[in-house]
């Protein structure tokens, strides 16, 4: 049983269940009210995880991206690059991202996450956090182009980093409702159903040092 150590957040329900494959995976359901988020502590094992760490670290074309927020531009405190079908393109903060042509690791990967999660994705956003500086401001994935109940599968590779959540609309005493989520390296998160709708999420800045992590985030996008 697992037991994530923040606010509310402490009875986990979880499962075994076999894939095609017969491999035994474990999940264990996050629950958060109005939200379906399930979490695979071992969906790589660790030597996988850091062969794809080191290979998209060395290998993908990651960016610095500015945006732009009440009139003034922002470096994003964060490298990414943005992979997919031609089709596509996502824009978000008033960032426009046109994808990168798959490669051979990033396919693998989908592929993985499509058989586990049961959806199709064609396209996948990838966070480099460089050292705890790095950080994700708190946001929901609601972008139109992602439709009304996204399924969105997360990847985890390097550093511990943890997720937190916060409940979109009640806001009434906003530090408990925080519900905070360590994301190992090889794990995968599944957020989908209402989540979007109904809680943001985010990765904090750390003053402690720490290596780098990279986040995937696969994603449909309709055209
Ligand atoms: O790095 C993470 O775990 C979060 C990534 C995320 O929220 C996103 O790409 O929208």
């Amino acid at each position: 049983m697992y037991d994530f150590t923040s606010g509310f957040l402490t009875l986990m329900q979880q499962e075994l269940f076999t894939h095609g494959n017969n491999q035994l995976e474990t999940c264990i359901r996050v629950p958060l009210p109005g939200a379906d988020v399930s979490y695979y502590p071992d969906f790589l094992s660790a030597d996988q995880a850091q062969h794809y760490f080191n290979r998209l670290q060395d290998t993908l074309l990651w960016r610095q991206e500015q945006i732009q927020l009440y009139g003034k531009q922002f470096k994003v405190p964060r490298l990414q690059a943005w992979y997919g079908n031609k089709e596509a393109s996502y824009r978000y903060s008033n960032l426009s991202l046109y994808p990168n042509t798959w490669t051979t690791e990033l396919l693998s990967l989908k592929q993985r996450c499509e058989q586990i999660s049961a959806t199709v994705f064609n396209s996948v956003l990838a966070n480099l956090y460089r050292d705890g500086q790095d950080s994700m401001g708190k946001h929901a994935d609601d972008e139109s182009e992602l439709g009304r109940q996204p399924v969105i599968a997360s990847l985890s590779l390097g550093a511990m980093r943890t997720l937190v959540f916060s409940h979109k609309h009640n806001l009434s005493e906003p530090k408990k409702q925080n519900v905070k989520l360590p994301l190992a390296t090889g794990s995968l998160l599944i957020m989908k159903g209402s989540t979007q709708q109904n809680w943001l999420h985010g990765i904090a800045k750390r003053k402690t040092p720490m290596a780098g992590r990279i986040n995937l985030t696969f994603r449909f996008i309709y055209p």
